[in-house]
């Protein structure tokens, strides 16, 4: 839309109604909106963080204020538009000597393939407001904290397991947000708890993660442990970790939302490799920097970094061999 056009919705509902379509016109499944007030569990991050459930991630200690007070992220923004995007994959059937990788790594890095729409819609937010105002992209960069914001604008739930959950299609997405001071109307947020009585997250974990509900102890989850973990790692926690090579998808896969509602991403941005979810180990475990940043740098298992993903697929390697040696039942 042109800027004139654009500068001609005058109220807030037919701002926010534009910004929806456009969002879900670049692609985005769902999308609320919702205001930048303090968040209502600032004690939760508190308590994890202070109990140093956040492990070796200094940037959560270092974000905590704008965490729980979202509007000091970007001065001047009063709203924010959360956004989500399906990535949801099959698995393959598991083969000895490879690794599973979560599905949310199966492809290019999701930071770099969300951020081109999301620019657009963020430049569509800025056509709507006067000259002056801010407007900012954020896809799981800076301190937003994307659950709490996507749970007050009406996307989902947030599940026992910690995720955001739609009860229309489980939890595998990504969830982004633009920042703006443009005078959007916001959405009613998901009240509704309904993970009810289930308990399966909590149960299927088997590093024990979860010491109690809503609570994750990162320094025990594998998906920290091989993604945002650096050096070497606990032997106890390395035998529970079995074939992950790269983050962990248990707590997801077994809800039942996600084995009711989850249907497969089809999505050309996302650029999904179907031959990334189960890897050979050995040559990982011996691949040089440069043979590992060729094959994995475009995607989100550039994180750890080579050494990072060697260390994983050793400590998988031996859980392998381990098996092994079992004694059949
Ligand atoms: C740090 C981090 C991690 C850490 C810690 C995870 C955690 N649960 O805290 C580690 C490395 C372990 C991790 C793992 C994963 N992550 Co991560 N992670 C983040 C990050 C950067 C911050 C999360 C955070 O704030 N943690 C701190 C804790 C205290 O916050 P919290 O658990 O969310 O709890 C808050 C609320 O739940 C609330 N709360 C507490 N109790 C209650 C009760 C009620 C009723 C309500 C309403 C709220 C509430 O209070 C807390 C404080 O605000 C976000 C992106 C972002 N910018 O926010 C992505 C993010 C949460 N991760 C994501 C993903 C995809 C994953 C993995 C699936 C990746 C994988 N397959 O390996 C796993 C899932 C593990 C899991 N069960 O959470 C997605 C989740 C999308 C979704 N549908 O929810 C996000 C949003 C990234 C993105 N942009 O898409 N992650
Ligand atoms: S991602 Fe895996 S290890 Fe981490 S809490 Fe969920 S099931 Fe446990
Ligand atoms: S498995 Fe059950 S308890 Fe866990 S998030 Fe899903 S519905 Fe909630």
């Amino acid at each position: 839309m042109a800027p004139e056009a654009a500068q001609s919705l005058t109220s807030p509902e037919e701002r926010a109604r534009l910004v929806k379509e456009t969002a879900l016109r670049l692609g985005f499944e769902t999308v609320g909106i919702t205001d930048l007030g303090p968040v209502p569990h600032a004690g939760a991050l508190d308590h994890w963080l202070a109990s140093g459930m956040a492990g070796t991630m200094r940037y959560m200690h270092r974000q905590k204020k704008r965490r729980v007070d979202p509007a000091t992220i970007l001065q001047g923004a009063t709203r924010a538009v959360v956004v989500s995007r399906n990535y949801y994959a099959l698995n393959p059937p598991r083969r000895g000597g490879e690794g599973r990788v979560a599905k949310y790594a199966r492809g290019r890095d999701y930071h770099s393939a969300l951020s081109r729409p999301l620019k657009e819609l963020a430049a569509c937010v800025r056509a709507l407001g006067p000259r002056g105002g801010v407007t900012r992209a954020y896809v799981d960069a800076g301190p937003v904290p994307e659950r709490e914001l996507a749970q007050r604008a009406g996307l989902g739930w947030i599940g026992k397991n910690t995720m955001l959950i739609d009860p229309a299609r489980g939890s595998f997405f990504f969830l982004a947000a633009v920042l703006t001071s443009v005078d959007l109307a916001v959405d009613l947020p998901f009240e509704a708890d309904r993970c009810g009585t289930c308990r399966r997250c909590l149960d299927a974990c088997p590093t024990n993660a979860f010491p109690e509900e809503r609570v994750l102890d990162s320094r025990r989850c594998i998906s920290y442990l091989t993604i945002e973990h650096r050096g070497d790692t606990d032997p106890a926690l390395q035998t529970l970790m079995d074939d992950w090579l790269f983050g962990c998808d248990i707590c997801q896969e077994v809800c039942p939302w996600n084995v009711s509602f989850a249907r497969e991403a089809a999505d050309p941005q996302l650029e999904q490799d179907a031959s990334l979810a189960s890897l050979p180990l050995e040559p990982i475990a011996t691949g040089s920097d440069q043979d590992l940043s060729t094959r994995f740098g475009w995607t989100a298992m550039e994180r750890p970094g080579p050494a990072g993903l060697r260390r994983n697929a050793r400590i998988a390697l031996g859980n392998a061999s381990r098996a092994e040696s079992w004694p059949a039942s």
